[in-house]
């Protein structure tokens, strides 16, 4: 038997969370669930809190105020490794990412060391339009200036094998927000791991509202062209 640990960032998830809970213990009954909240000035820490009273194998590690997404998941990541979980499965709390895909995504972990959930090679995005063609046009940009053998690089439903963690554990990050999750791919890319992307349908969150700033678009576009130099400058100098 694999120690599994699924694990989610909240910031203001109080309509979502619960949900999210007992979807994941209903499709992956043995799992640890590890959920990092930024103190959620909600009260999402609360209903948490009620939730692991049946709930044994829920952690929940709240952190003194909103720190961004990409620190929660490497603080997540992290205590992944060190805890010596054999798969560590991010995903977002707020009904995007579906907890009864998470068994397709662990299963292809098998014979690699990490699993990305894709919108698009079989996948589906069910998010708004804006939101779709935001999403499209980030990918299809990462395509042609990262290459990997990927089709999605920016959702959040993944699978980490120990490979994978420590390879994202022990590098530098030079990007927060959505570009972080791309940072992510070619610093396990450059390392020289193996991928498996599976499809998911991606739904548009439950209730709520998104929590990330739509500057991160812009800054995403930027960290996305720098990534993409990065690698042209580094093939060039290994050729000299
Ligand atoms: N711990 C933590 N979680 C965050 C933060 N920002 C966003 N999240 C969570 O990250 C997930 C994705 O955020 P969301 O607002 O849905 O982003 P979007 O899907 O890109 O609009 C959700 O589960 C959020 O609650 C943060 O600063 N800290
Ligand atoms: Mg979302």
């Amino acid at each position: 038997m694999i120690s599994e640990l699924v694990c989610t960032a909240t910031y203001n998830e109080q309509e979502n969370i619960e949900a999210w809970v007992r979807g994941v213990h209903q499709h992956r009954p043995e799992a640890d669930l590890l959920v990092v909240d930024d103190s959620s000035p909600d009260g999402t820490g609360a209903i948490l809190r009620r939730l692991q009273l049946q709930a044994p194998q829920l952690r929940v590690h709240t952190r003194a105020g909103k720190q961004g997404l990409a620190s929660a998941h490497i603080y997540a990541l992290d205590l992944g490794l060190r805890e010596g979980y054999d798969r560590v499965v991010t995903m977002d709390a707020d009904g995007s990412h579906q907890p009864s895909q998470i068994p397709a995504l662990v299963a292809a972990s098998d014979r690699v060391d990490f699993v990305i959930g894709t919108r698009y090679h079989g996948g589906s995005h069910q998010a708004p339009p804006l939101r779709q063609f935001l999403s499209k046009g980030a990918n299809a940009a990462a395509r042609v200036l990262l290459p990997m053998g990927l089709t999605e690089y920016t959702t959040s439903f993944r699978v980490f094998t120990p490979r994978a963690l420590k390879s994202v554990t022990t590098a530098t990050f030079h990007f927060g927000g959505y570009a972080f999750f791309i940072e992510c791919l070619e610093v396990m890319h450059r390392d020289g791991l193996t991928f498996a992307e599976v499809p998911i349908d991606f739904l548009d969150r439950t209730g709520g509202t998104s929590k990330i700033p739509r500057s991160q678009i812009f800054v995403s576009a930027n960290a996305l062209m720098r990534l993409g130099l990065a690698r042209r400058q580094q093939a060039r100098s290994k050729r000299n």
